[in-house]
C-alpha cells in the first residue's frame, strides 16, 4: 500500500481545498514540498521544459517515470503525475498504472488528448480528442488495473478543444461513472469563467480540479467556495527558475564578477540545507570516524 495514496484519499475528503504545486524534478519538488503544498504536480509541461524539449509526447513513458519517481524520492508528499493520455491506447494505459503503482506514485492523471500530445497551452488549429466512450474505457481500465489505493484523476480537455460546456460535462460524468476519483476540467481561457460555469454544473461527488495557469485572476478560496477542490499551480516554480537563471547569467556576462549576484542567489547555506548536507555529516561522524577513511 502506498502511504501517500491514501494519504491524498483523506485530502480529497477534506474540508478545505487541496493545493499543489508542480515540480520538474527532485529539487523543485523538495520546495514544493518545504513551501508547505500539499502535494506534487509531476508536470509533463515542466519535466519537458527541464529536458529542453516541446511538451509534445517527445518524452517516453519511462522519462516521465523517472522525473516522477526522482521527485517521490525526495519528498514525503503525494506525487500526483501528470500521464498525458495514458501514454497511448488502453492497453499502454493499463502498463503505466502498474509501473506507477509500483514506483509509489500516489495519483496518475490521464487526459482525453490524443497520442502524440500538444500540450494545452500551445495554440493549435485543430485540437482532436479521444472518442469519448473510448477515453471512458481507458479511465475504467486504468482503475481496474491497480492493486492499490492509488488516485486516478480523469482529465477532459473539451473545453481546450472549443468543444464548450455540454460535452465537457458528458465526457466528465462518463469518465467518473467509469469510476475517476476526481476530474479535472481544464481550460486555457484568461479568465475562469469556462471553470467555474462547469463548476455551477457539477452535482456530482466526485471531487473538481482546476489548472489556473492562464486564468490567474481567482484565489484558491474563490474556487473552493465555487465547488473546484483541487488547485494545481502547474509551472510557475518552474517559469520563475528560468527567469532567475538567465537574469542572474545575464548580470555575471555584464559584470564580470560573481559579486553582482550574490545577493540575489540562494546563499550556499540554503543548497546544504535542500540537500539534507546535515544527513551526510552524521553518516560521515557514525560510519567513518571509526578508523575509516572517505574513498578520495
Ligand atoms: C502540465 O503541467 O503538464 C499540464 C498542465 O498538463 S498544462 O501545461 O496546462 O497542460
Ligand atoms: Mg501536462
Amino acid at each position: 500500500m502506498t502511504p501517500q495514496a491514501s494519504i491524498l484519499r483523506t485530502l480529497l475528503r477534506a474540508d478545505r481545498p487541496v493545493v499543489m504545486a508542480g515540480a520538474h524534478d527532485a529539487l523543485s519538488a523538495r520546495l514544493v514540498e518545504e513551501t508547505g503544498f500539499d502535494a506534487v504536480w509531476a508536470s509533463g509541461f515542466a519535466v519537458s521544459a527541464s529536458r529542453a524539449v516541446p511538451d509534445a509526447s517527445l518524452l517516453t513513458m519511462t522519462d516521465m517515470l523517472e522525473a516522477a519517481q526522482r521527485m517521490a524520492g525526495a519528498v514525503t508528499i503525494p506525487i500526483v503525475a501528470d500521464c498525458d493520455g495514458g501514454f497511448g491506447n488502453v492497453i499502454n494505459t493499463i502498463h503505466m498504472v502498474q509501473v506507477y503503482e509500483r514506483a509509489g506514485i500516489a495519483a496518475l492523471c490521464i487526459e482525453d488528448s490524443v497520442f502524440p500530445k500538444r500540450c494545452s497551452l500551445y495554440q493549435e488549429p485543430h485540437r482532436e480528442l479521444v472518442d469519448s466512450e473510448e477515453q471512458a474505457l481507458k479511465i475504467r481500465a486504468a482503475c481496474e488495473a491497480r492493486r492499490e489505493e492509488t488516485v486516478v484523476i480523469a482529465r477532459t480537455e473539451a473545453f481546450v478543444a472549443g468543444l464548450g460546456l455540454q460535452e465537457a460535462l458528458e465526457r466528465a460524468v462518463m469518465y467518473a461513472d467509469a469510476g475517476a476519483d476526481a476530474i479535472l476540467v481544464h481550460s486555457t481561457r484568461e479568465t475562469g469563467c469556462e471553470v467555474l460555469d462547469f463548476a455551477s454544473h457539477w452535482h456530482r461527488e466526485v471531487p473538481l480540479v482546476a489548472v489556473p495557469t492562464t486564468y490567474t485572476g481567482i484565489q484558491v478560496d474563490e474556487f473552493a467556495r465555487a465547488g473546484v477542490r483541487v488547485i494545481i499551480f502547474a509551472n510557475q516554480a518552474m517559469r520563475a527558475s528560468i527567469r532567475a537563471m538567465r537574469e542572474t547569467l545575464l548580470q555575471l556576462r555584464a559584470d564580470g564578477s560573481a559579486a553582482s549576484v550574490e545577493g540575489q542567489i540562494a546563499p550556499l547555506i540554503e543548497v546544504a540545507d535542500l540537500v539534507r548536507l546535515d544527513q551526510l555529516r552524521a553518516h560521515e561522524r557514525r560510519y567513518l570516524n571509526h578508523g575509516l577513511r572517505v574513498p578520495q
